[in-house]
């Protein structure tokens, strides 16, 4: 939940002059439909690799977007997550890739 005095955004809340790019905020969760900058995206949205692959963001699995490999996402359960937050859930981002191997070949 995103709340405060005004002005308020779901991911900024005053932006003077700023670009935001590729940047997404739950509208659902934060209960904010505007934002100074970036763009809102359902929960089902912000929990899907596409919405931030379409973005550009360089997941793990993928190379379109670069080899850093800097993001991963359990699907329909968590947003991206950064690659060493993985932790525990090493078969997750493993489950993520061979995944999303099927879906692109
Ligand atoms: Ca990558």
């Amino acid at each position: 939940m995103v709340g405060g005095d005004d002005p308020v955004g779901g991911l900024v809340g005053d932006n003077n002059g700023g670009v935001v790019t590729a940047c997404f905020w739950d509208t659902q969760t934060s209960g904010q439909t505007r934002s100074a900058g970036g763009t809102g995206k359902t929960t089902a949205d912000m929990q899907t690799a596409k919405t931030f692959l379409d973005a550009g963001w360089d997941f793990v699995g993928e190379t379109a977007n670069g080899t850093e490999d800097i993001w991963w996402i359990l699907e329909g359960k968590d947003y991206p997550r950064l690659w060493w937050e993985a932790g525990d859930v090493a078969d997750a981002v493993e489950s993520f890739i061979v995944n999303y191997r099927s879906s692109v070949i």
